[in-house]
């Protein structure tokens, strides 16, 4: 009776261990925002000509890359992005660097302006209309 009883343990000892193995890995922590890309053309945000709004909640870590959209285009058309309220702005978007990252936290709630602030770049008045809301 001793050896079925030990041999009952060792085999719900395996079994135990066995299971536990098959359980995913948990991950630390909430996963990470997925960072935002918007393409910046002559056309607009996304090609959109006009109001851009771009939804995020308040608190929410915000990570928007803006992307050069005018590889399609015969000359470079650099353009610069800024959320002036926020006090942020992009570097130069262009052929040689076609791609700019911001990071912040979306504090306040409310709409916030963003647009390009190369005033001669082609398409200029396509970029005027984004609208950054946070609520
Ligand atoms: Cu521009």
């Amino acid at each position: 009776m001793k050896k079925v009883s030990l041999l009952f343990f060792v085999l719900f000892g395996l079994l135990v261990a066995a299971v536990s193995c098959a359980q995913p890995q948990q991950t630390e922590g909430p996963p990470p925002e997925e960072g935002i890309r918007i393409e910046v053309s002559r056309r607009g945000f996304n090609s959109t000509a006009g109001e851009y709004r771009l939804e995020v909640e308040e608190g929410q870590q915000v990570e928007i890359t803006f992307v050069y959209g005018d590889k399609d285009f015969s000359q470079n058309n650099p353009h610069i992005i800024a959320i002036p309220d926020l006090g942020i702005t992009t570097g130069l978007i262009d052929q040689e660097n076609p791609e700019a990252t911001v990071r912040f936290t979306a504090g306040n709630t409310g709409e916030f302006a963003f647009e390009c602030t190369k005033v001669d770049c082609v398409g200029h008045t396509n970029l005027l209309g984004g609208i950054l809301v946070i609520e």
